[in-house]
């Protein structure tokens, strides 16, 4: 959680103001204590992730056989195409906006720098269908904490690949708290197997407490921002620009 600097300092004075003028005192001539005050806030993303309520795991046996697929074609660019001809050779995530340490990431970092998370959960449609896969990638916290997330931000976007017949792209939205779930993830593998093109690869959001259209996949970028009312139409995704509730917790 963020220290609450006006808070703090308002315990100060009441401090003052109750009598105990020595402490105060010298907690004010306490260069220490000010350098603390001062500091950027730390955003601890493990805390502000941990006690928030989890979605159900499977077991292997729950598994669906075929993980349907739903949303747009692919990426229909050469770039894409040549990516996925090359396993992915100069793909790389990026990760920017309001962060200390903005960089891109390729798969193979994102394999071996962090802890793999799996977890087997369900994805839930909009449109009334669900189905159990094994998803297996980074936590999107430990990613966030290895960029540093600036104070300002407030909401992590999703930026895809693919875009509709239109043209316009396919992007996401999550509010800091959101993205510090335990069960957030950044997915390069389903059921044990590097992400099928048809389910957004090489890398997708996996968000199991939400509706399924949350979970952006091709990712390409992500980025922190202080508000999302600039981006698409303003709504915070591709789908809220069209209505859909940007609050999708099921
Ligand atoms: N980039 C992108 N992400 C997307 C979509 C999409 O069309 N493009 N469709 C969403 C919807 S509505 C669902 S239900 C899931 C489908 O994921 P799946 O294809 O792996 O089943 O992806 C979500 N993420
Ligand atoms: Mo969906």
């Amino acid at each position: 959680m963020r220290l609450d600097r006006r808070a703090f300092l308002s315990v100060v004075t009441a401090t003052t103001l109750s009598g105990c003028a020595r402490l105060a005192t010298a907690l004010n001539n306490n260069e220490t204590f000010h350098k603390v005050l001062l500091a950027p806030e730390r955003l601890d993303l493990a805390l502000l992730g941990a006690g928030q309520p989890l979605a159900q795991e499977y077991g292997p046996q729950d598994i669906s056989p075929n993980f349907r697929a739903n949303g747009f074609d692919p990426p229909s660019t050469a770039q894409y195409a040549q990516w996925a001809k090359d396993g992915w050779r100069g793909y790389g995530l990026q990760v920017e906006g309001l962060v200390e340490r903005p960089r891109s990431y390729d798969l193979a970092t994102l394999r071996t720098k962090f802890a793999k998370q799996a977890q087997i959960t369900r994805h839930d449609c909009v449109e009334g269908w669900s189905v159990i896969g094994k998803w297996s990638g980074v936590r999107l916290s430990d990613l966030l904490a290895d960029v540093g997330v600036k104070p300002l931000a407030q909401y992590v976007i999703f930026h895809s690949l693919d875009s509709d017949v239109m043209g316009i792209p396919y992007y996401e939205s999550l509010s800091l708290v959101q993205a510090a779930h335990p069960q957030a993830l950044i997915a390069y593998d389903l059921n044990d197997a590097p992400v099928p093109i048809k389910n957004g690869a090489p890398l997708r959001l996996k968000v199991p407490t939400q509706l399924g259209y949350k979970s952006a996949k091709y990712l390409k970028r992500i980025e922190l921002v202080a508000s999302f009312a600039s981006l698409g139409s303003g709504n915070g995704g591709y789908w809220e620009d069209q209505g859909y509730e940007w609050y999708a917790g099921i």
